[in-house]
Protein backbone atom coordinates (compact mmCIF):
# COMPACT_ATOMS: atom_id res chain seq x y z
CA UNK A 1 0.00 0.00 0.00
CA UNK A 2 1.38 3.49 -0.88
CA UNK A 3 1.30 6.36 1.88
CA UNK A 4 0.68 8.73 -0.82
CA UNK A 5 -2.54 10.97 -0.58
CA UNK A 6 -4.95 9.53 -3.69
CA UNK A 7 -6.97 11.87 -5.78
CA UNK A 8 -9.59 9.65 -6.96
CA UNK A 9 -10.76 10.29 -10.23
CA UNK A 10 -14.25 10.09 -12.23
CA UNK A 11 -13.69 10.23 -15.85
CA UNK A 12 -16.76 10.87 -18.10
CA UNK A 13 -16.20 10.24 -21.59
CA UNK A 14 -14.61 7.61 -23.08
CA UNK A 15 -13.45 8.65 -26.84
CA UNK A 16 -10.11 9.54 -27.89
CA UNK A 17 -9.43 11.88 -24.99
CA UNK A 18 -10.67 9.73 -22.47
CA UNK A 19 -7.52 7.06 -23.51
CA UNK A 20 -5.32 10.24 -23.61
CA UNK A 21 -6.18 11.17 -19.88
CA UNK A 22 -6.18 7.74 -18.89
CA UNK A 23 -2.84 7.20 -19.87
CA UNK A 24 -1.98 10.34 -18.23
CA UNK A 25 -2.77 9.02 -14.73
CA UNK A 26 -1.52 5.87 -15.27
CA UNK A 27 2.19 7.41 -15.64
CA UNK A 28 2.56 9.78 -13.00
CA UNK A 29 3.15 7.59 -10.08
CA UNK A 30 5.74 5.78 -12.08
CA UNK A 31 7.63 9.11 -13.51
CA UNK A 32 6.90 11.78 -11.01
CA UNK A 33 7.21 9.68 -7.38
CA UNK A 34 7.61 12.77 -5.52
CA UNK A 35 4.35 14.04 -6.00
CA UNK A 36 2.21 14.12 -2.58
CA UNK A 37 -0.57 12.58 -4.61
CA UNK A 38 -1.25 9.48 -6.92
CA UNK A 39 -4.39 9.39 -9.52
CA UNK A 40 -6.67 6.71 -8.27
CA UNK A 41 -8.94 5.10 -11.43
CA UNK A 42 -11.92 5.31 -9.18
CA UNK A 43 -14.49 5.42 -11.56
CA UNK A 44 -15.31 5.76 -15.33
CA UNK A 45 -18.35 6.84 -16.94
CA UNK A 46 -20.23 6.46 -20.31
CA UNK A 47 -24.10 5.99 -21.47
CA UNK A 48 -22.95 2.81 -23.43
CA UNK A 49 -22.81 0.08 -20.63
CA UNK A 50 -20.99 -2.69 -22.55
CA UNK A 51 -18.53 0.15 -24.25
CA UNK A 52 -17.64 1.80 -20.85
CA UNK A 53 -17.35 -1.78 -19.17
CA UNK A 54 -14.87 -2.68 -21.37
CA UNK A 55 -13.08 0.47 -20.84
CA UNK A 56 -13.05 0.41 -17.51
CA UNK A 57 -10.92 -3.01 -17.65
CA UNK A 58 -8.61 -2.44 -20.46
CA UNK A 59 -7.84 0.95 -18.20
CA UNK A 60 -8.11 -0.17 -14.62
CA UNK A 61 -11.02 1.66 -13.44
CA UNK A 62 -12.32 0.16 -10.21
CA UNK A 63 -15.83 0.99 -11.26
CA UNK A 64 -18.00 2.22 -14.26
CA UNK A 65 -21.19 4.47 -14.03
CA UNK A 66 -23.89 4.86 -17.34
CA UNK A 67 -25.16 8.33 -15.34
CA UNK A 68 -22.76 10.84 -14.98
CA UNK A 69 -24.94 12.28 -11.91
CA UNK A 70 -24.41 8.91 -10.63
CA UNK A 71 -20.69 10.14 -10.40
CA UNK A 72 -21.27 13.45 -8.92
CA UNK A 73 -23.09 11.90 -5.74
CA UNK A 74 -20.43 9.75 -4.94
CA UNK A 75 -18.52 10.60 -1.96
CA UNK A 76 -15.49 8.38 -3.37
CA UNK A 77 -14.96 10.90 -6.23
CA UNK A 78 -12.21 13.76 -5.83
CA UNK A 79 -11.83 15.20 -9.02
CA UNK A 80 -14.39 15.09 -12.41
CA UNK A 81 -12.29 15.15 -15.51
CA UNK A 82 -14.74 16.10 -18.61
CA UNK A 83 -14.12 14.45 -21.74
CA UNK A 84 -17.59 14.48 -23.10
CA UNK A 85 -18.49 16.15 -26.91
CA UNK A 86 -18.42 20.25 -25.79
CA UNK A 87 -22.31 20.73 -25.31
CA UNK A 88 -21.94 18.32 -21.89
CA UNK A 89 -18.71 20.37 -20.98
CA UNK A 90 -21.14 23.36 -18.68
CA UNK A 91 -23.62 21.61 -17.26
CA UNK A 92 -21.26 18.23 -16.36
CA UNK A 93 -18.49 21.04 -15.00
CA UNK A 94 -21.17 23.39 -12.93
CA UNK A 95 -23.23 20.34 -11.24
CA UNK A 96 -19.06 19.12 -10.34
CA UNK A 97 -18.23 22.25 -8.77
CA UNK A 98 -21.42 22.47 -6.71
CA UNK A 99 -20.81 18.51 -5.78
CA UNK A 100 -17.65 19.73 -4.00
CA UNK A 101 -15.21 17.96 -6.62
CA UNK A 102 -12.42 19.27 -8.60
CA UNK A 103 -12.47 19.66 -12.13
CA UNK A 104 -10.61 19.39 -15.20
CA UNK A 105 -11.56 19.55 -18.09
CA UNK A 106 -11.17 18.72 -21.86
CA UNK A 107 -11.00 22.08 -24.38
CA UNK A 108 -12.55 24.10 -26.02
CA UNK A 109 -13.93 25.30 -22.21
CA UNK A 110 -17.55 25.52 -23.50
CA UNK A 111 -18.91 26.35 -26.94
CA UNK A 112 -19.77 29.59 -26.22
CA UNK A 113 -18.17 32.85 -24.21
CA UNK A 114 -22.15 32.75 -21.89
CA UNK A 115 -21.57 29.38 -21.13
CA UNK A 116 -18.18 29.52 -20.20
CA UNK A 117 -18.53 32.46 -18.08
CA UNK A 118 -21.18 30.33 -16.11
CA UNK A 119 -18.55 27.57 -15.46
CA UNK A 120 -16.06 29.86 -14.34
CA UNK A 121 -18.56 31.64 -11.74
CA UNK A 122 -19.64 28.44 -10.43
CA UNK A 123 -15.75 26.66 -10.10
CA UNK A 124 -14.86 30.14 -8.56
CA UNK A 125 -17.95 30.57 -6.29
CA UNK A 126 -16.94 26.68 -5.41
CA UNK A 127 -13.60 27.68 -4.98
CA UNK A 128 -12.27 23.94 -6.08
CA UNK A 129 -9.09 22.91 -8.21
CA UNK A 130 -9.92 23.30 -12.04
CA UNK A 131 -7.68 23.04 -15.07
CA UNK A 132 -8.65 22.80 -18.77
CA UNK A 133 -6.60 20.31 -20.85
CA UNK A 134 -4.32 22.42 -23.47
CA UNK A 135 -1.99 20.13 -23.64
CA UNK A 136 0.49 21.10 -26.39
CA UNK A 137 1.95 23.76 -23.48
CA UNK A 138 3.48 20.86 -21.55
CA UNK A 139 5.38 19.64 -24.86
CA UNK A 140 8.76 19.98 -23.55
CA UNK A 141 10.03 22.22 -26.55
CA UNK A 142 7.15 24.37 -26.40
CA UNK A 143 7.56 24.82 -22.71
CA UNK A 144 11.66 25.86 -23.28
CA UNK A 145 10.11 28.38 -25.89
CA UNK A 146 8.21 29.67 -22.58
CA UNK A 147 11.52 29.75 -21.05
CA UNK A 148 13.44 31.74 -23.93
CA UNK A 149 10.45 34.30 -24.85
CA UNK A 150 10.15 35.08 -20.99
CA UNK A 151 14.09 35.35 -20.36
CA UNK A 152 13.89 38.20 -22.92
CA UNK A 153 16.25 36.70 -25.84
CA UNK A 154 13.94 37.38 -28.51
CA UNK A 155 13.47 41.12 -27.88
CA UNK A 156 10.52 43.43 -28.61
CA UNK A 157 8.13 40.73 -30.37
CA UNK A 158 6.72 41.87 -34.31
CA UNK A 159 5.23 38.45 -35.49
CA UNK A 160 3.17 35.27 -33.94
CA UNK A 161 1.71 33.02 -36.70
CA UNK A 162 0.67 29.46 -36.23
CA UNK A 163 -1.45 26.48 -38.15
CA UNK A 164 -3.40 23.66 -37.51
CA UNK A 165 -4.06 21.66 -40.32
CA UNK A 166 -5.80 18.34 -40.58
CA UNK A 167 -7.26 16.45 -43.58
CA UNK A 168 -9.38 14.22 -42.26
CA UNK A 169 -13.21 16.10 -43.46
CA UNK A 170 -12.78 15.95 -46.88
CA UNK A 171 -14.95 13.39 -47.58
CA UNK A 172 -18.44 14.30 -48.60
CA UNK A 173 -20.12 10.92 -47.19
CA UNK A 174 -19.07 11.62 -43.73
CA UNK A 175 -22.05 12.31 -41.35
CA UNK A 176 -22.56 15.14 -38.74
CA UNK A 177 -22.97 14.37 -35.15
CA UNK A 178 -23.21 11.10 -33.28
CA UNK A 179 -19.56 9.82 -32.61
CA UNK A 180 -19.03 12.51 -35.74
CA UNK A 181 -20.19 15.52 -32.99
CA UNK A 182 -16.85 17.91 -34.09
CA UNK A 183 -18.92 17.95 -37.18
CA UNK A 184 -22.25 19.29 -35.83
CA UNK A 185 -22.40 22.57 -34.63
CA UNK A 186 -24.89 22.22 -31.79
CA UNK A 187 -22.42 19.37 -30.05
CA UNK A 188 -19.19 21.34 -31.16
CA UNK A 189 -19.92 25.37 -30.83
CA UNK A 190 -17.81 25.59 -33.70
CA UNK A 191 -15.48 23.92 -36.34
CA UNK A 192 -12.20 24.08 -36.66
CA UNK A 193 -12.16 27.33 -34.54
CA UNK A 194 -13.13 26.00 -31.29
CA UNK A 195 -11.24 22.26 -32.28
CA UNK A 196 -7.82 23.66 -33.69
CA UNK A 197 -7.16 27.35 -33.34
CA UNK A 198 -8.32 27.30 -29.73
CA UNK A 199 -5.21 25.24 -29.25
CA UNK A 200 -3.06 27.97 -31.17
CA UNK A 201 -4.84 31.15 -29.11
CA UNK A 202 -3.77 29.47 -26.30
CA UNK A 203 -0.37 28.52 -26.53
CA UNK A 204 -0.34 32.16 -28.63
CA UNK A 205 -1.42 34.40 -25.81
CA UNK A 206 0.75 32.53 -23.08
CA UNK A 207 3.49 32.65 -24.92
CA UNK A 208 2.89 36.45 -26.77
CA UNK A 209 0.20 38.02 -24.27
CA UNK A 210 -3.71 39.13 -24.75
CA UNK A 211 -5.01 39.19 -28.29
CA UNK A 212 -6.81 42.80 -28.88
CA UNK A 213 -8.51 42.52 -31.63
CA UNK A 214 -9.32 39.67 -35.01
CA UNK A 215 -10.23 39.79 -38.58
CA UNK A 216 -11.58 36.51 -39.61
CA UNK A 217 -12.43 34.22 -42.65
CA UNK A 218 -14.27 30.73 -42.23
CA UNK A 219 -15.23 28.81 -44.94
CA UNK A 220 -18.10 25.69 -45.37
CA UNK A 221 -16.70 23.53 -47.72
CA UNK A 222 -19.03 20.98 -47.63
CA UNK A 223 -22.63 22.75 -47.06
CA UNK A 224 -24.78 19.68 -46.36
CA UNK A 225 -24.00 16.23 -44.50
CA UNK A 226 -26.34 13.69 -43.37
CA UNK A 227 -26.98 14.33 -39.42
CA UNK A 228 -27.15 11.12 -37.49
CA UNK A 229 -29.94 12.01 -35.04
CA UNK A 230 -32.09 12.79 -38.46
CA UNK A 231 -30.70 10.60 -41.03
CA UNK A 232 -31.57 13.30 -43.19
CA UNK A 233 -29.25 15.54 -45.22
CA UNK A 234 -28.70 18.72 -43.01
CA UNK A 235 -26.76 21.80 -43.52
CA UNK A 236 -23.82 22.21 -41.67
CA UNK A 237 -22.99 24.60 -39.56
CA UNK A 238 -19.59 24.48 -38.74
CA UNK A 239 -16.78 25.99 -40.19
CA UNK A 240 -14.22 23.71 -42.17
CA UNK A 241 -11.48 26.02 -42.37
CA UNK A 242 -10.61 29.24 -40.94
CA UNK A 243 -8.23 32.01 -41.37
CA UNK A 244 -7.81 35.25 -38.93
CA UNK A 245 -5.21 37.96 -38.93
CA UNK A 246 -5.18 39.79 -35.05
CA UNK A 247 -3.12 42.86 -33.29
CA UNK A 248 -1.60 41.33 -29.91
CA UNK A 249 -1.52 43.58 -26.97
CA UNK A 250 2.28 43.96 -27.12
CA UNK A 251 1.73 45.33 -30.62
CA UNK A 252 2.88 42.53 -32.55
CA UNK A 253 0.45 40.86 -34.97
CA UNK A 254 -0.69 37.45 -35.39
CA UNK A 255 -1.81 35.19 -38.15
CA UNK A 256 -3.73 32.08 -37.79
CA UNK A 257 -5.05 29.04 -40.32
CA UNK A 258 -6.55 25.96 -40.11
CA UNK A 259 -8.48 23.67 -41.73
CA UNK A 260 -9.56 20.49 -42.23
CA UNK A 261 -9.08 19.96 -45.50
CA UNK A 262 -5.15 20.65 -46.06
CA UNK A 263 -5.13 17.33 -47.73
CA UNK A 264 -1.72 15.28 -46.66
CA UNK A 265 -1.64 16.79 -42.92
CA UNK A 266 -2.98 14.65 -40.34
CA UNK A 267 -2.36 17.10 -37.34
CA UNK A 268 0.29 19.63 -38.63
CA UNK A 269 0.54 22.30 -35.66
CA UNK A 270 3.19 24.71 -36.41
CA UNK A 271 4.14 27.58 -34.77
CA UNK A 272 6.55 31.09 -34.71
CA UNK A 273 7.29 33.95 -32.97
CA UNK A 274 9.80 36.70 -34.53
CA UNK A 275 11.57 39.11 -32.19
CA UNK A 276 13.65 42.43 -33.19
CA UNK A 277 16.77 39.97 -31.51
CA UNK A 278 15.72 36.26 -32.40
CA UNK A 279 13.08 33.82 -33.74
CA UNK A 280 11.65 30.68 -32.76
CA UNK A 281 9.62 27.98 -34.31
CA UNK A 282 7.88 24.93 -33.63
CA UNK A 283 6.45 21.75 -35.48
CA UNK A 284 4.10 19.05 -33.95
CA UNK A 285 5.21 16.31 -36.31
CA UNK A 286 8.68 16.78 -35.06
CA UNK A 287 7.93 17.91 -31.51
CA UNK A 288 11.07 17.24 -29.46
CA UNK A 289 12.79 19.98 -31.62
CA UNK A 290 12.80 23.38 -31.23
CA UNK A 291 14.36 25.69 -34.02
CA UNK A 292 15.95 28.91 -32.78
CA UNK A 293 17.54 31.91 -34.67
CA UNK A 294 19.55 33.85 -32.53
CA UNK A 295 20.89 37.39 -34.67
CA UNK A 296 23.57 37.82 -32.16
CA UNK A 297 25.48 34.99 -33.10
CA UNK A 298 28.82 35.51 -35.05
CA UNK A 299 27.96 35.87 -38.53
CA UNK A 300 29.55 33.80 -40.29
CA UNK A 301 28.22 30.90 -37.96
CA UNK A 302 24.93 32.68 -37.73
CA UNK A 303 21.80 30.06 -38.76
CA UNK A 304 18.59 28.60 -37.30
CA UNK A 305 19.75 26.15 -34.58
CA UNK A 306 17.70 22.52 -34.35
CA UNK A 307 17.80 21.78 -30.53
CA UNK A 308 16.48 18.36 -29.61
CA UNK A 309 14.58 19.41 -26.40
CA UNK A 310 15.70 16.04 -24.62
CA UNK A 311 18.73 16.94 -21.80
CA UNK A 312 17.82 16.90 -18.35
CA UNK A 313 17.96 20.65 -17.67
CA UNK A 314 15.24 20.88 -20.45
CA UNK A 315 11.63 21.09 -19.21
CA UNK A 316 10.38 17.49 -18.00
CA UNK A 317 13.18 16.00 -19.58
CA UNK A 318 14.53 14.99 -16.43
CA UNK A 319 11.55 12.91 -15.70
CA UNK A 320 12.03 10.48 -18.80
CA UNK A 321 15.29 8.37 -20.03
CA UNK A 322 18.98 10.05 -20.32
CA UNK A 323 19.53 12.51 -23.34
CA UNK A 324 18.85 12.30 -26.63
CA UNK A 325 15.98 9.80 -25.96
CA UNK A 326 12.98 11.47 -26.88
CA UNK A 327 9.49 11.92 -25.82
CA UNK A 328 5.89 11.92 -27.83
CA UNK A 329 2.58 13.77 -28.01
CA UNK A 330 0.65 11.88 -24.62
CA UNK A 331 3.99 12.45 -22.68
CA UNK A 332 2.41 16.23 -22.66
CA UNK A 333 -1.14 14.68 -21.02
CA UNK A 334 0.83 13.28 -18.50
CA UNK A 335 2.94 16.09 -17.52
CA UNK A 336 -0.43 18.17 -17.27
CA UNK A 337 -1.39 15.49 -14.60
CA UNK A 338 1.81 16.09 -12.25
CA UNK A 339 1.36 19.86 -12.80
CA UNK A 340 -2.30 19.42 -11.16
CA UNK A 341 -1.41 16.72 -8.72
CA UNK A 342 1.18 19.24 -7.84
CA UNK A 343 -1.32 22.28 -7.60
CA UNK A 344 -3.19 20.50 -5.61
CA UNK A 345 -0.29 19.99 -3.31
CA UNK A 346 1.15 23.61 -3.07
CA UNK A 347 -2.39 25.19 -3.28
CA UNK A 348 -1.50 26.79 -6.58
CA UNK A 349 -3.41 27.49 -10.00
CA UNK A 350 -2.81 24.78 -12.58
CA UNK A 351 -2.75 27.12 -15.51
CA UNK A 352 -4.59 27.35 -17.85
CA UNK A 353 -7.70 27.77 -15.63
CA UNK A 354 -11.00 27.91 -16.38
CA UNK A 355 -10.50 31.81 -16.46
CA UNK A 356 -7.75 31.48 -18.50
CA UNK A 357 -9.57 29.42 -20.87
CA UNK A 358 -12.50 31.59 -20.38
CA UNK A 359 -10.30 34.32 -22.44
CA UNK A 360 -9.19 31.59 -25.07
CA UNK A 361 -12.87 31.20 -25.61
CA UNK A 362 -13.83 35.06 -26.44
CA UNK A 363 -11.00 34.88 -28.71
CA UNK A 364 -12.76 31.70 -30.70
CA UNK A 365 -16.38 33.45 -29.95
CA UNK A 366 -14.89 37.02 -31.82
CA UNK A 367 -13.25 35.28 -34.85
CA UNK A 368 -16.19 33.71 -35.55
CA UNK A 369 -18.29 37.07 -35.22
CA UNK A 370 -15.69 38.63 -37.37
CA UNK A 371 -15.92 35.99 -39.78
CA UNK A 372 -20.02 36.23 -40.23
CA UNK A 373 -19.93 39.69 -40.38
CA UNK A 374 -17.39 40.86 -42.35
CA UNK A 375 -15.30 43.10 -40.20
CA UNK A 376 -12.81 43.37 -37.28
CA UNK A 377 -13.80 42.10 -34.05
CA UNK A 378 -12.31 43.11 -30.37
CA UNK A 379 -11.97 40.02 -28.18
CA UNK A 380 -12.80 41.63 -24.34
CA UNK A 381 -9.84 39.79 -23.29
CA UNK A 382 -9.60 40.67 -19.55
CA UNK A 383 -6.73 38.86 -18.24
CA UNK A 384 -3.14 37.90 -19.21
CA UNK A 385 -2.79 34.06 -19.72
CA UNK A 386 -0.58 32.77 -17.51
C1 LIG B 1 -9.43 16.68 -33.72
O1 LIG B 1 -9.08 15.79 -34.73
C2 LIG B 1 -8.40 16.63 -32.60
O2 LIG B 1 -8.44 15.39 -32.02
C3 LIG B 1 -8.68 17.72 -31.57
O3 LIG B 1 -9.95 17.54 -30.98
C4 LIG B 1 -7.58 17.74 -30.56
O4 LIG B 1 -7.79 18.73 -29.60
C5 LIG B 1 -6.25 17.96 -31.28
O5 LIG B 1 -5.21 17.97 -30.34
C6 LIG B 1 -6.01 16.90 -32.30
O6 LIG B 1 -7.10 16.86 -33.15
Amino acid sequence: MSDKKQMRIALIGTGFMGRTHSNGYRRVPNFFPELAYEPVLQVVCSRNEAKVKAFAEQWGYASYETDWRKVLQRDDVDAVDICTPNDMHAEIAIAAAEAGKMVLCEKPLARTVAEGLKMVEAIEKAGVKNTVWYNYRRIPAVMLAKQIIDSGKLGKIYHYRANFLQDWTINENLTQGGGNWRMDVDSAGSGVTGDLLAHCIDTAMWLNGSIKDVSAVTETFVKERIHEKTGKMEKVGIDDACIFHCHFENGSLGLFESSRYARGHKALYTLEINGRNASIRWDLHDLNRLEYFDHSDESIVRGWRSIHVTDGDQPYMNKWWVPGLSVGYEHSFVHQVADFLKAVETGSECHPNFRDSLETQRVCEAVIESANTRAWKDTGVETELK
